[in-house]
């Protein structure tokens, strides 16, 4: 070891933790026929992993989001992540009848999902390292079945 380490002012200590944005769009694939008219409030969590009951890192709330198109995208924004693996999760309510404070899509819904009758949560994985993530794309793949 070499001594004492001049520089170590112990200043650090009073700055925030760093945190970063992930940014991005959300269009609709043209296999995914929304059931409603494709406006909705759109719904995007973030977990620290990939299953329904994880805890909850950041959630984004998009009022009147049109994907009744499919290809034309809605922009969004998430602030506040903290450097690590994240795990993504979307849905459009289309017909404006989830709960608030516990938003789940039902039959009907638009959702981003890889085995829609496998009742497991499909996510995309972003790792935040040491800067904003630009240009992630999101897609809403298919529409909750029982319709
Ligand atoms: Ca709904
Ligand atoms: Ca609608």
């Amino acid at each position: 070891m070499d001594g004492a380490d001049d520089d170590h002012t112990g200043d650090e200590a009073s700055l925030p933790p760093e945190t970063f944005s992930v940014l991005g769009q959300v269009t609709r694939s043209a296999a995914a026929v929304p059931v409603d008219d494709g406006v909705g409030t759109l719904w995007i969590a973030v977990f620290t992993a990939c299953e329904l009951g994880a805890p909850l890192v950041a959630a984004v709330r998009i009022d009147d989001a049109d994907v009744s198109q499919a290809g034309v995208p809605v922009p969004f924004e998430i602030v506040d992540l903290p450097p690590g693996e994240h795990h993504v999760a979307l849905f459009l309510d289309d017909d404006g009848n989830a709960n608030p404070m516990a938003p789940l899509p039902d039959p009907g819904d638009l959702v981003y999902e890889t085995g829609l009758d496998d009742g497991v949560l499909s996510c995309i994985p972003v790792e935040v390292i040491d800067e904003d993530v630009e240009g992630l794309a999101l897609v809403l793949t298919g529409v909750m079945p029982g319709a």
